[in-house]
């Protein structure tokens, strides 16, 4: 896919706007599940940890291949459009006019994993308008990372020198859904210190259960080296699961969690909708009036299906 035209463009904003408000009803009658048409790599990490800037430099470099970019940005400090979109927009505020990159952000809205809720239908639209490449950026340390291991191939957990207690969490766990750890600013004082303690951190536990081991990478917005480093560690990563047996087994991971979240949304909508006097019904009659109400949106389901066989 070359330079898209504007028009283009808004045809994919208005896409991913319908995607952001659909219901489960409406996704079923459009999405087909990720065919892994694309590559997805998410840049996870603190507040202010620098996922922006390096995205941006990220995708300058990548552009020097084939393939158009697509970058979302999941948002979770406003419902509607917030500051650090504005923030963001400025920071890629070049690569924004570029027609090769499609820039979008968006609300994290009821989700409780701190991504959008629809992220899973997005990304599939950004799919099938044909991007080589969709960068995903969410904030946070902690749930998210687990969320983001369902929709991406390639999980960075950009971090920053100063930041000790994070290091105490990422012993928690959270280290261990990171592809690629990047120890971002390293031209600020503790950079190579935190960059030992990581990898500390990573040798004790040695390779995943795949035989994957996260390199940790520092990178520096001024150091342009450092980022094709990065750049390099991520085709690396990406190279290794196109090789790695059970490929088609990562995509069909995807759909099923994909499924599970249309279910659980499924299952919001279906709460919503019951009267109050239900709600205060003994729980066992209000779980069956929420399965009963589920079996319905079923044959509505079915129903989708005869309709989608006949066009
Ligand atoms: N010294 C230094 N500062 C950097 C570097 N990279 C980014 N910054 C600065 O760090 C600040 C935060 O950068 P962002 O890219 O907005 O960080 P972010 O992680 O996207 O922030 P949120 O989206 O708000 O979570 C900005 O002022 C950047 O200019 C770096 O390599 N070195
Ligand atoms: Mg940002």
């Amino acid at each position: 896919m070359n330079a898209r035209t504007s028009e283009q463009r808004r045809t994919m904003s208005k896409a991913l706007t319908r995607a952001a408000n659909a219901s489960v009803a409406d996704v079923l009658l459009t999405a087909q599940g990720s065919a892994g048409l694309c590559s997805r790599i998410g840049v996870t990490g603190p507040p202010g940890a620098g996922k922006s800037t390096l995205i941006a430099a990220l995708a300058r470099r990548r552009l020097q291949r084939e393939g158009d970019i697509a970058i979302l940005a999941v948002d979770p400090t406003s419902p509607v459009s917030g500051g650090a979109i504005l923030g963001d927009r400025i920071r890629m505020e070049d690569l924004a006019q570029n027609p090769r990159v499609y820039i979008r952000s968006l609300a994290s809205r009821r989700s409780h994993d701190g991504l959008a809720d629809n992220l899973p239908d997005m990304l599939e639209i950004v799919e099938r308008a044909g991007f080589a490449e969709a960068i995903l950026e969410t904030v946070g340390v902690g749930q998210v990372e687990y969320a983001v291991r369902h929709v991406v191939d390639t999980i960075l957990l950009v971090l920053m020198p100063g930041a000790g207690d994070q290091i105490q969490a990422m012993k928690g766990g959270i280290l261990e859904t990171a592809d690629i750890v990047v120890v971002n600013k390293s031209d600020q004082p503790g950079a190579r210190q935190l960059a030992a303690e990581l990898a500390a951190v990573v040798k004790k536990r040695g390779e995943d259960d795949e035989g994957w081991t996260p390199p940790i990478v520092p990178t520096s917005l001024n150091d342009p080296a450092s980022i094709e480093a990065l750049a390099a560690e991520i085709d690396r990563h990406q190279a290794w699961l196109a090789n790695r047996p059970g490929t088609s087994g990562r995509l069909e991971r995807r759909r099923a969690q994909h499924v599970g979240s249309l279910v659980a949304r499924r299952v919001s909508e279906v709460l919503d909708e019951l009267p109050a006097e239900v709600l205060r019904a003994p729980l066992a009659s209000l779980y069956e009036a929420v399965v009963r109400r589920l079996a319905e949106h079923n044959d509505g389901a079915a129903d989708v299906n005869r309709r989608r066989r006949r066009t």
